[in-house]
């Protein structure tokens, strides 16, 4: 009886200790503690590595008091929740970011230094969670981070690959690829959930029913694979909450195929089991392009179907009636790698609830909305009807039907206008049928999002104009953002120091508003030679970093010119690499009391090609061999060094972004839907040279154009650029860059050859050679900038000041309030 109970409750809670105690001596305990019990080394002898894992260890014992209370009270709140789907987070390492958001960050410095170990060097032992490829991976990340220190009741759902995103290696200035095997030294931020399991079921066909005269649907599957939970807490700043990122791995199920077994073939039928628990094992490397690969679309599914069925059990332990999903589940699609999601919960409803299709699609449409990261339209993802008709052969009827019916439905509003009719159908007819994903993710969310205000322009006008105009009221913008918590406070503590000190408070941390009060300070002497000190420290970290890894000795004066992201060829890094050539071959054509006149510059380059990318693979190896020739001309010197940073990756971007004096995002306009490592530059008080491109707008807007360097064709202009193609004009010095490669100059001519043709006149799409000649004006006004401190520093501190627009604090409440409808929800301390 309930005595009984409250009598056990009682004296379980007398076995803990209360909360774990977060002063040094006490911690101190716990990771001891860890080292004998959990590592297993013994308390006299553990190396750095292993104290890195007991301090992970103490870390997640706290993580997990808060995650359990969070979870209980969000539940005994019933709050809406928001289920975050995504197959990508780079999350990048956790300890640091952990003790920071849980703020204990100096009770363990002084533990660990009371124990012999400095705090910073154990949490350089973390390798990078890397689940992801680029922009859109960090955005999730940054978001659940958000999230959490908002108080939104929200939950993040992915993929735990086994091997993460590939270690990027340089041999003779080609990119290599190297497995990440990430997992293989175990990871202390993950909670293994051995008893949240699904079963998630794959090809096979479908029969028709007849139940008691009702025409039922059964999908009679052909292979089972079981999902297993692991969850990842994450903590919010400044409070007690801690949300959950649950990711799913495919694991062995215990159900034996009793034929295969019998057949006496035992080692060859647990191959062929092995075989399909493979799905989890590892991250498609290609950001914005899609092959329609089983294995792809496999992964999806999975993940989504396990998801599913993970919120869908949540939801039936508090309400028994459908109609009220959608005041208690908001689902939101990140791009639409989830958007099977659509099918299996209409599946859900329709085949195993027998909710009525109507019913169904009613609910259904009032809890999706989606977010698109992508500009042009062939990057959008589709997927073969062979392919899903094999793998999923009920989903396919599925989405045919949704498709008739909304086929039908824009007949009445639109009359027989075929050729829209057939642009806008969720089925694309052609050489291969298939089903277009973002269509289907239209049709069916309340809200489309786009990334900035140009991106959704975009969409507007030209990648889902027809959408646009049947549904206007769907189409919103929310700008993306990055958390300050990892993107300076994790990753640049002196400027983190200073700005609290100046601005005489740490609530910036949690409202990044507030960063705008820097502009009091602006002509203040003191403020600026501190500030200017802050980026000399940075800067000599990244110049330690550059020695430790390529040997190369970096002057701390020399401008530092840091170009980091994917590289790909809307994002021009051909085009920084052609102005570098262009110096150099100014530089050797100086006299010696010119080249007393220039300004020194450190160009950094670092960024991961797509494994099958052939252009953004030759643009690494022409960098390499462009370094080669320019760093070891000693006439040149210290006034131009060029750098290849391998390997990029969140942790490397933590060193490189706050050590950067100017930073370059060179995107032809109109192509990145967004960009947000501009913003952390911007935060981290780096000056940007940009064009008007994605988030670059809204910079703008926030720090006016006299503090950054704008150059090249407006979005608008491109069209007709590309138009012209041709017969544009390119600059002189662009026809002479180009030749100098072409004719061997840094060697490897044959190979930079196919390199050269895409930006040849009349076949150059980015529009290298027309923006050529503002790029050179841009790049000479930063140097004329560069030699006036006084000025520049001014620049540096406005852009900071400016940049709270872009914290995904920000972005995080517009979509709370605007597009998933859900309230904070703190757990009380
Ligand atoms: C990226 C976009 O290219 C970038 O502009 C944007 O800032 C970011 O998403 C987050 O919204 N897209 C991808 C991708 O990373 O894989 O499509």
């Amino acid at each position: 009886g309930f005595g009984e109970r409250k009598a056990k409750a009682e004296r379980m809670f007398s076995l803990m200790d209360g909360f774990l105690k977060n002063d040094p001596f006490s911690l101190q305990k716990d990771i001891i503690h860890h080292v004998e019990y959990t590592v297993a080394r013994s308390r006299f002898s553990f190396d750095d590595y292993e104290a890195y894992q007991a301090v992970s260890h103490s870390v997640r014992d706290r993580l997990i008091e808060r995650w359990h209370d969070t979870h209980i009270y969000f539940k005994k709140k019933k709050a809406k929740r928001l289920y975050f789907l995504s197959l990508e987070f780079l999350m990048g390492r956790s300890l640091s970011n952990s003790v920071i958001n849980l703020g204990i960050q100096d009770q363990y410095t002084e533990a660990l230094s009371q124990l012999g170990f400095e705090f910073e060097v154990l949490a350089e032992q973390e390798g990078d969670a890397s689940l992801g490829n680029g922009g859109l991976a960090r955005f999730s990340a940054c978001q659940m981070d958000s999230l959490a220190t908002l108080d939104y009741p929200a939950w993040g759902y992915g993929l735990r690959y086994e091997y993460g995103l590939f270690r990027q290696i340089i041999v003779d200035g080609f990119q290599h690829e190297q497995p990440d095997y990430w997992l293989n030294y175990g990871n202390p931020w993950e909670i293994e959930r051995i008893h949240v399991t699904y079963e998630v079921k794959f090809y096979g066909n479908v029969e028709d029913v007849d139940r008691n005269g009702e025409k039922l649907k059964v999908w009679i599957p052909g292979e089972t694979v079981e999902a297993v939970a692991y969850d990842n807490p994450i903590p919010g700043y400044g409070t007690r909450n801690t949300i959950n990122l649950r990711l799913w791995a495919a694991k062995p199920n215990n159900q034996f195929d009793l034929e295969a077994y019998n057949t006496g073939d035992y080692i060859n039928s647990i191959v062929n089991k092995q075989r399909t628990e493979t799905i989890s094992n590892v991250l498609y490397p290609d950001d914005r392009s899609h092959q329609g690969k089983e294995m792809r679309l496999k992964q999806q599914y999975f993940f989504v179907s396990a998801s599913l069925q993970d919120i869908i059990r949540r939801f039936k332990e508090t309400h028994n009636n459908f109609d009220e999903l959608p005041e208690q589940v908001a689902l939101h699609l990140n791009d639409t790698h989830p958007s099977l999601s659509i099918a299996e919960i209409m599946r859900i409803l329709v085949d195993e609830e027998h909710l009525g299709w109507n019913k169904a699609w009613n609910i259904v449409n009032k809890i999706f909305s989606f977010t698109t990261h992508t500009v042009v339209a062939e990057g959008l993802e589709k997927i073969p009807v062979d392919l899903l008709g094999s793998l999923l052969p009920r989903h396919l009827q599925i989405l045919y039907e949704i498709n008739s019916n909304f086929m039908e439905e824009l007949k009445k509003r639109i009359g027989l206008d075929y050729s829209r009719l057939s642009r806008m159908s969720i089925v694309e007819e052609g050489a291969v049928k298939s089903i277009r994903m973002a269509n289907l993710s239209i049709v069916c969310s309340h809200t489309v999002n786009g990334v900035s205000k140009l991106h959704s322009n975009t969409l507007k006008t030209k990648t889902f104009k027809d959408f646009y105009e049947l549904w206007p009221e769907k189409f919103q913008y929310t700008t993306n953002g990055v958390t300050q918590r990892r993107w300076i406070v994790v990753s640049n503590p002196s400027l983190c120091a200073l700005l609290s000190k100046w601005l005489g408070t740490e609530a910036w941390i949690r409202n990044a508003d507030l960063l705008t009060g820097l502009r009091d300070h602006v002509d203040n002497t003191g403020f600026q030679q501190e500030w200017k000190m802050v980026k000399r420290l940075n800067k000599m970290r990244l110049a330690e970093y550059i020695e430790t890894m390529s040997g190369l000795k970096v002057s701390l004066d020399a401008m530092f010119d840091v170009q980091v992201k994917r590289i790909h060829e809307y994002k021009r890094q051909l085009l920084n690499i052609f102005g570098i050539i262009h110096r150099y071959d100014c530089l050797k054509n100086m006299d010696k009391n010119d080249r007393r006149k220039v300004v020194p510059r450190v160009c950094i380059i670092g960024g991961k090609a797509a494994p099958g990318y052939e252009i953004a693979k030759k643009i690494i190896k022409l960098c390499h061999a462009v370094a080669e020739k320019i760093n070891n001309n000693a006439d040149i010197g210290d006034l131009l060094k060029l750098v290849f940073i391998p390997d990029y990756n969140v942790s490397v971007a933590e060193l490189v972004i706050p050590g950067a004096d100017l930073s370059q995002h060179l995107s032809t306009a109109g192509q990145e839907a967004s960009g947000t490592g501009s913003m952390k530059f911007l935060m981290n008080g780096c000056l940007l040279l940009a064009t008007e491109d994605g988030s670059t707008v809204e910079i703008i807007e926030e720090i006016g154009s006299e503090n950054l360097f704008l150059f090249g064709a407006k979005a608008p202009e491109v069209a007709e650029l590309r138009e012209k193609g041709g017969t544009l004009k390119v600059p002189l010095q662009f026809a002479r860059v180009l030749r100098m490669v072409r004719d061997g100059y840094f060697g490897d001519k044959d190979y930079f050859e196919s390199l050269c043709d895409t930006v040849e006149v009349g076949n150059d799409l980015y529009l290298l050679g027309s923006d050529f000649g503002s790029y050179l004006e841009a790049q000479a006004a930063a140097d004329k900038a560069f030699v006036e401190p006084e000025k520049w520093v001014k620049m540096s501190i406005l852009s900071a000041a400016g940049s709270g627009r872009f914290s995904s604090d920000r972005t995080i409440r517009e979509y709370a309030e605007r597009t998933w409808k859900i309230d904070p929800c703190q757990c009380p301390f």
